[in-house]
């Protein structure tokens, strides 16, 4: 298996090769934006924010970012250590292109009891006026969990429960609400995110789990919350990713396997279920029937981003469909990031149009 510094040089260079650019001088996550112009700009640059999951509440767009913060780790490694956030901050704005607002600190680690370090990325939803935050953590004993964490305002500040989600495991909580008031939780992500430590029944198994290239990939996992949105109504199940002739993708397909942030939208009735493949750094996308599965592959919604991640959300604002994303326009590090959107447009055919961030 490639590091992540390795694959991430590789992809630099052919990159490089690919615009006929000459030695970099600056940092290689800068590249992808040379001679480039981005399709659109940070939303904030006071602050480094990533890993957007966006809703509407109360005719407002609410933006859930990660907290990118220099911490004084950095360099990169496969772990994710270098991603180091101590807290979480919501953005606002009443339409898109408005003025954004940020809302200050809704959510500390200092604040949340069963968490040791790391917020990594979040999500949101509302129920009967509350609004739920959830977000991934390493516990005491670093071992990534998700919490939940409750406030009267969509902008928080949020109070998190005293533990995290029983049986919940690994990172990136995706809560999509169906049209029957349903609310299901998709989570999960390799390498620093730990999945592969996790098998199809739950269990943990310590150590280098990663998948072999020939073996079937790690499974993105579900779970239908319960009634109060603090708890699973069920036990996590693997989410199918499937080809068109309904065979998983093996860890070697790394250009279409899942690697980590899922976001479920449903669009004319199909569940289009989104995700990153992490050391390829594309966002693909595979529809389904159901919430459930399986999701059968359907193509790229959004190339490449400037640094090693690439995250997003897609979500309608007053009849048009966006794609929240993040780049390293502002910092040119992987682990210093800025939120963006853009619209993102659904074909005749519900194919989703593939979005470029960059332009000649
Ligand atoms: O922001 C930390 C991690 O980086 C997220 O949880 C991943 O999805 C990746 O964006």
């Amino acid at each position: 298996m490639l590091t992540r510094q390795t694959s991430y040089w590789i992809f630099g260079a052919l990159l490089a090769i690919a615009c006929n650019d000459a030695a970099p001088e600056k940092t290689p996550d800068y590249q992808h934006l040379e001679g480039k112009k981005p399709v659109s700009e940070p939303l904030v640059s006071h602050i480094y924010t990533a890993d957007p999951s966006a809703h509407v509440f109360n005719n407002r767009v609410y933006i859930y970012p990660s907290h990118d913060t220099a911490t004084g780790i950095n360099s990169e490694n496969d772990n994710g250590d270098h991603f180091d956030m101590q807290d979480y901050r919501i953005l606002s704005m009443d339409s898109i292109g408005g003025k954004v607002t940020e809302h200050g600190v809704g959510l500390t680690l200092a604040d949340v009891p069963w968490a040791g370090r790391q917020m990594w990325a979040p999500d949101a939803a509302e129920k009967d006026g509350k609004y739920y935050l959830f977000f991934p953590a390493k516990d005491k004993q670093d071992i990534f969990r998700i919490g939940v964490a409750v406030g009267d305002k969509p902008e928080g500040p949020f109070t998190a429960q005293p533990e995290a989600i029983k049986g919940s495991y690994s990172m990136d909580p995706a809560v999509f609400k169906d049209d029957d008031g349903s609310y299901y939780m998709y989570f999960g992500g390799i390498w620093g995110g730990q999945l592969q430590n996790w098998d199809a029944q739950n269990n943990y198994t310590a150590g280098d789990q990663l998948k072999k290239p020939e073996e079937i990939a790690a499974l993105p996992r579900i779970a239908k919350m319960d009634s109060t949105l603090l708890e699973f109504a069920e036990t996590p199940r693997e989410v199918q990713l499937v080809d068109e002739n309904g065979n998983l993708f093996k860890e070697l397909d790394n250009n279409k396997r899942f690697f980590e942030a899922a976001w479920v939208h449903k669009y004319n009735g199909k569940y289009y279920f989104s995700y990153s493949t992490g050391d390829t750094h594309l966002i693909c996308y595979a529809v389904g029937d159901n919430p459930y599965g399986p999701f059968v592959y359907k193509g790229v919604v959004l190339k490449p981003v400037a640094g090693w991640t690439n995250h997003h959300s897609i979500t309608q604002v007053n009849g048009k469909w966006y794609l929240f994303y993040h780049d390293v326009q502002l910092s040119g590090k992987t682990w210093l990031r800025n939120v963006k959107v853009t619209e993102l447009k659904h074909n005749a055919d519900g194919s989703i149009e593939t979005i470029d961030p960059y332009y000649n």
